[in-house]
């Protein structure tokens, strides 16, 4: 990565942030105190924080369902944590969490529950940059699993055929759900699904310097108006695709996995070139533990939305303002 000293030092706390972040998250669902169900991207997040560090502010992003990077590196942190409660200062003023969320204002697009569902509308961003003459790159993050679905195909086909300025980020974590995604994909890298037309590259998706590299590569070429670019970064999930399915994952692959820890390689980057020092490390992670203690403290007095956010929603509503449970 050709980037200076204060750059590698701020990729470096985005990986941590969002690691703490996501750590707090685990914490908090096991003492029983989140209503939306975590999908933990841990192990995976330097390709959320590299592929979004190659971005500008307002360049498009459609993270995938477990794609928290970018929506921590933009929207404020108190509005994540009151969406993860389901109060009234999440997204959309408590009718949503912040699962699927989108935010306009911080060039986030919404996804849905649907796997792929997110693909076209990031390449209808990149048409509408292209239509309105507007120096907008759109970035799409999706999972392995999305690369079997029909939405993949469309989304490459048109972006491809229309040279849009898109770049796709496979984060291939080997498994979609509970099933590797050998056993569904009829290639071996997912990137051959790009044929010959697409330009498209493996990244170590452990390593943040080099998804920044690449991101950076494919994001000038969309700038440049010679199209989009396929990424698959390959890299893993330490928890389970959610917290309430169990476990059946080889152990040995996910000791494997750990081994080229995200954090921990970049951490060691830092000492090893003298860009950083232990002292700086542990400042760095109090602070952010600090900021997302207070956000959790937020969070825990933020109020539940009004019985009105409720309307147009459901139909006969009822609320428990006690369990904020709606019936
Ligand atoms: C069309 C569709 N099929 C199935 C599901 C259920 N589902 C939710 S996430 C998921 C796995 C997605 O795997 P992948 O795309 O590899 O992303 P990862 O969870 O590994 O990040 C599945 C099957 C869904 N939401 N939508
Ligand atoms: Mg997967």
């Amino acid at each position: 990565m050709g980037s200076s000293d204060t750059q590698r030092r701020e990729v470096y706390e985005h990986l941590l942030f969002v690691r703490r972040f996501e750590e707090r998250v685990l914490d908090a669902y096991e003492s029983g105190g989140v209503p939306e169900l975590p999908h933990l991207s841990i192990g995976q997040e330097a390709v959320g924080v590299g592929a979004t560090y190659a971005l500008a502010d307002d360049d498009w992003i459609a993270p995938s369902l477990r794609t928290r990077a970018p929506i921590l590196m933009r929207v404020p942190l108190e509005t994540v944590t009151a969406g993860m409660f389901g109060t009234r200062s999440g997204p959309s003023s408590g009718r949503t969490t912040q699962h699927h969320m989108g935010s306009t204002e911080h060039a986030i697009l919404g996804t849905t529950g649907m796997v792929g569902s997110h693909l076209n509308a990031a390449v209808g961003a990149g048409l509408s940059s292209r239509q309105l003459g507007i120096d907008r790159v759109s970035m799409v993050f999706f999972g392995d699993g999305a690369t079997t679905r029909g939405e993949f195909h469309t989304a490459l086909n048109y972006a491809a055929v229309e040279d849009l300025p898109v770049v796709f980020v496979i984060e291939n974590n080997l498994w979609t759900e509970e099933t590797p995604i050998s056993e569904v994909a009829a290639v071996d890298d997912l990137v051959d699904f790009a044929g010959h037309d697409l330009p498209s590259v493996i990244v170590d998706g452990q390593d943040a310097d080099e998804v920044v590299d690449v991101a950076t590569e494919a994001v000038d070429r969309a700038r440049r108006g010679d199209g989009p670019t396929l990424i698959e970064a390959k890299t893993y999930r330490y928890r389970p695709h959610a917290e309430v399915i169990q476990e059946r994952r080889p152990k040995e692959e996910l000791e494997k996995w750990k081994r080229r820890d995200p954090v921990d390689i970049y951490r060691e980057r830092l000492l090893d070139h003298g860009i950083a020092d232990e002292e700086w490390l542990e400042e760095i992670d109090e602070s952010i533990r600090e900021e997302i203690d207070e956000a959790f403290a937020f969070a825990a007095e933020d109020p539940l939305p009004d019985e009105e956010a409720m309307y147009h929603v459901y139909k006969d509503v009822e609320v428990d303002r006690n369990g904020g449970v709606v019936r």
